[in-house]
Formats: C-alpha cells, structure tokens, sequence
C-alpha cells in the first residue's frame, strides 16, 4: 500500500513537459504521445530545462548531423530518452562518409541521454564535446569513425551501460569504441560498457592539443579490436584499451581501471602506448590478446603506474621494473590454468543487457570453486567478498552457483533517517555513495509536490551531510528521496513547529 502510494506520487509530480518524437510522426503535430513529432531536431527546438525529450521505439532514418546545443544546469538537465524502456534507433547510413558528418554533436551541458542506439555515421556516432553529459544505455554501431568520441575539454562526463561494436573508418586505423582522446579534459568517467571488434582500439585515450588529464573506467569489456564486423583482421591499432599516447611522447592521460576486463584483442589488452601519465589497474583480467599487459616506457616524474590483483590467463606481457605490482595472478605461489575459471568460452559476452541496461551475467572468465586466485588479494578499496579481494574483474561468491552477476561492483548508496526526527526547523540528511554517480535528493510533500532540490550532482564516493532547512514550511509528514543512477530510496520525516 505504503509502496503503490510513493510509486504514484513519483509519477504524479512530473510536471515538466514532455515531447514525443515518433519515426511515424508529423512535424506539425503538438508533440504529445498521440500526436508526435517526427523530428529529433524540432524537438530540441522546442525543449525547456527539465523536460524531456521521448523517442517512440522505431527507425529514425536521419541525414543530417544532430546538434545538441542547450545548456542544462546540475538542477534542471534537458533529457533525451528512448520512451518505456524500448529501443529508439537513429540510423544516419545515407551519410557519406566524411569527418564532418557527425551522427550525434553533443556541445551541450547537463544532458541525460538514455536508451538510444546510434549507427551508420559519416563520422562519430556522437561526439561529446560539452561537459557534466550522462550517456546510458545507449549503443553505437557500425559508424565511420569512433562510436562515442570525447574531445574539446569536455570533462565530468558519465558514459554507463553503453555498447559500442563495428565502427570502422574506411582507412580502418581511427575507428574506436570508446575515444577520450586528443584535446579531452578530465574526469570523464565510463561505466559498465563494452567495445567489440572496432577496426581500431576499444578504448583509446590518446593525447594531442591537452594534456595531464584523467580518465576512469569501471566495469569495462573490451575485446575482438582490431577485426572488423566480417571477423576478418583490420589494418587499425587493435588493442583493448590504449591508455594515451601522443606524437611528441611527451603528453600525459592519467587512466584509473578498476574490474576491466580485456580479451581476443589483436594486438594488446591493456597498452600504455608511450603514455607519460599515470596508469592504476586494480582488479583487471586479460585474456588470449596478442599481448595482455604492456607498460614500457618511463613516466614523467611524480607519475605512477600501479597493477595490482590483476589476473593474466597466459604470458601477461611486459611491465617495466618502474611498475608498482602486488599480488597478480603472475606472482608466485600463484598458478593460473583454465581450471581457475568457471568458463573461458566466451560465450554471452556479446548479449543483450539486462533491462536496467547493466551487463549480461556471463561465467567467463569467473573464478572457479577452489582457485588460488580467489581471496588472494590485497585491499586497494574496491568492496569485496570473502576474507580478502580476489584477483581478476569478477569477485567470487561461494552464496551464488550457477550464473554469476556483477553485484559487487554495481554502484549502490545508503540513505539514512535524518536527526533529528521530528523536527523544527533544521534536520540532517546524511548518505553515501560507494562508486561515483550521478546523485538526486530531492524533498516532497505529503501530496507529492516537490519542495526542495538539496542535490543534483555528481558524487564521488563517499558519506555526504546535507541540511534541510524547514523554516517556511508547514507542520506535517515530507518525503526525501535519494535518486542514484535510476536507483530510489524514499525516506519519511515530521516537521514539528
Ligand atoms: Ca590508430
Ligand atoms: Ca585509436
Ligand atoms: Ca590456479
Ligand atoms: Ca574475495
């Protein structure tokens, strides 16, 4: 009972516009459900901060560039989502192949973008230039350049749950899954996604026009680089995740990868590239590519490189005598065999997501019962099971048989009661937010109008205190509602004057 009521008001409260654009619509239709447009670019002419902009499930069949432009701010973003958890596709094949046939130019700021797939650009299936963007559930295939391409300063990005497989550039040596590259600012941070047989890299982080900039990947797949959608060898790069580069040698990408997993890459698994900046790899698997790790070359002073309970099924490759390393499967006592794995058929790597958009359940590369690799560890901060960390992208949970999940990594939060409770008219609302993530806290009333906005931001992990301050308000019940990447939790508090 208590649940349907908040479910209502949740729903109910939405005040802000909604437009909906269907591949069946009509340009000079209002815009409603019943009555779509047929146009993603009108729509964006026509949306305010905080609406949001819905396409119907369906092939849109788009020519021309699509320019995000508007500037949201963190307590009004501008939204993009396919409508009801179904699949919009904006499908730009009839683009020549040219650089400046972008399929999606995301300039703007504060956008949520969701369930949405991009193929067949001239060029990037989008490229990001503008900052504070959450890209989710959202795929990228078979364009001409990288699938999703971050440059132009744009930082504070978050890219969760995204799929990006088959870009190819006719020249075969640009087209990544993933592009922090080039004049990219920091802090951008990946999430959950997967890049497949780019006839380039799957990640490239590499640098030309900035410098000394971070990166962060968690809960990322890469494999099969290097080979095109034919499953033939592609003349490109070929690595899982190259972790900078730059033509002098001197630039810097700082790269964090926690729980990354990187496979059947042609050419490396995890490749520095003459990268000068700093490099951790908690947690990583690598597996059958034409080398699994490989950082060589000297960093710049006060520049680390770190791999740690990181796992090599095979020759892990080389890592220089300057690369702090403890507890990886290459270590001794340790032995690793194909016995220390569940499965290494890697099967269901490619499948669908489940319907959060999170990564299917696969036993690849999933520690088996009884491997020296399971507890094995050392604490580097990532939440674990068992008496100590395993080695590898995937933790072992002897509570689970059968098909495993990624559980531990999935980013999750607590909410507490606020203190004090009754109260008049200032109380404490204290919660914590284990990986970083986009974070909502909101304030309603007992009818579901929303009071307050306390935070609309993103977090980074870690316990948060924030005040509400009741002082204009009414005596009675309000609800506070703590919104993490699409996860709520709802709390109630009494106001006592
Ligand atoms: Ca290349
Ligand atoms: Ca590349
Ligand atoms: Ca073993
Ligand atoms: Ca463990």
């Amino acid at each position: 009972m208590k649940h349907s009521f908040i479910i209502f008001f949740l729903i109910s409260i939405n005040f802000f516009a909604q437009i909906f654009v269907s591949p069946d619509g009509n340009d000079t239709n209002s815009g409603t459900i019943d009555s779509p447009l047929a146009s993603i670019v009108e729509a964006m002419n026509l949306i305010q901060p905080q609406d949001t902009i819905y396409l119907l499930a369906g092939v849109y069949k788009v020519s021309e560039k699509i320019s995000i432009t508007k500037n949201g701010y963190a307590d009004s973003l501008y939204c993009l989502f396919g409508y009801n958890g179904e699949r919009a596709l904006l499908d730009f094949s009839s683009m020549e192949v040219n650089s400046s046939n972008r399929g999606i130019s995301l300039s703007g700021t504060y956008w949520h973008i969701y369930g949405i797939d991009v193929k067949g650009a001239g060029d990037n299936g989008m490229h990001v230039s503008g900052s504070f963007n959450r890209i989710e559930f959202c795929t990228f295939y078979e364009n001409n350049d990288t699938g999703l391409q971050i440059g132009n300063g744009a930082s504070d990005n978050q890219i969760i749950n995204c799929d990006s497989y088959f870009n190819a550039d006719p020249g075969q040596g640009n087209a990544d899954g993933f592009a922090p590259k080039l004049d990219v600012g920091s802090n951008n941070y990946f999430y959950g996604c997967r890049a497949w047989q780019n006839s380039d890299d799957g990640w490239d982080g590499y640098m030309r026009g900035n410098d000394d900039v971070s990166t962060i990947l968690e809960n990322c797949w890469s494999f099969k680089n290097g080979y095109l959608k034919s499953g033939n060898a592609s003349s490109g790069n070929g690595n899982g995740f190259k972790l900078g580069g730059s033509d002098d040698k001197t630039l810097m990408h700082n790269f964090t990868l926690k729980n990354c997993v990187a496979f059947d890459n042609r050419i490396k698994g995890f490749d520095q590239n003459n990268n000068k900046g700093s490099m951790i790899l908690y947690n990583c698997t690598a597996y059958r590519n034409g080398t699994n790790y490989s950082i060589v070359s000297t960093l710049n002073d006060g520049k680390i490189a770190n791999v740690t309970n990181s796992i090599s099924l095979g020759n892990y490759g080389t890592l220089d005598n300057f690369v702090e390393q403890q507890t990886n499967s290459w270590f001794t006592p340790f032995t690793v065999t194909e016995e220390d794995f569940i499965s290494i058929d890697t099967l269901g790597v490619r499948g669908p997501r489940k319907s959060d958009g999170s990564l299917p359940d696969i036993n690849f590369l999933h520690l088996a019962n009884g491997s020296d690799l399971i507890d094995a560890g050392i604490d580097v901060g990532i939440s674990f099971i068992g008496t100590t960390p395993d080695l590898g992208a995937f933790e072992f949970d002897p509570n689970i048989t059968g098909v495993l999940t990624n559980e531990k990594i999935k980013n999750d939060f607590t909410l507490e009661q606020n203190y004090p409770n009754p109260f008049n008219p200032n109380t404490s609302i204290n919660f914590s937010v284990k990986n970083k993530s986009f974070v909502k806290l909101e304030v309603f009333d007992v009818v579901g109008r929303k009071i307050k906005t306390l935070v609309n931001d993103w977090k980074n992990s870690g316990n948060y205190k924030i005040n509400f301050e009741a002082k204009e308000l009414s005596s009675g019940i309000y609800f506070y509602i703590l919104n993490e990447n699409g996860q709520i939790q709802t709390k109630k508090m009494t106001l006592v004057k």
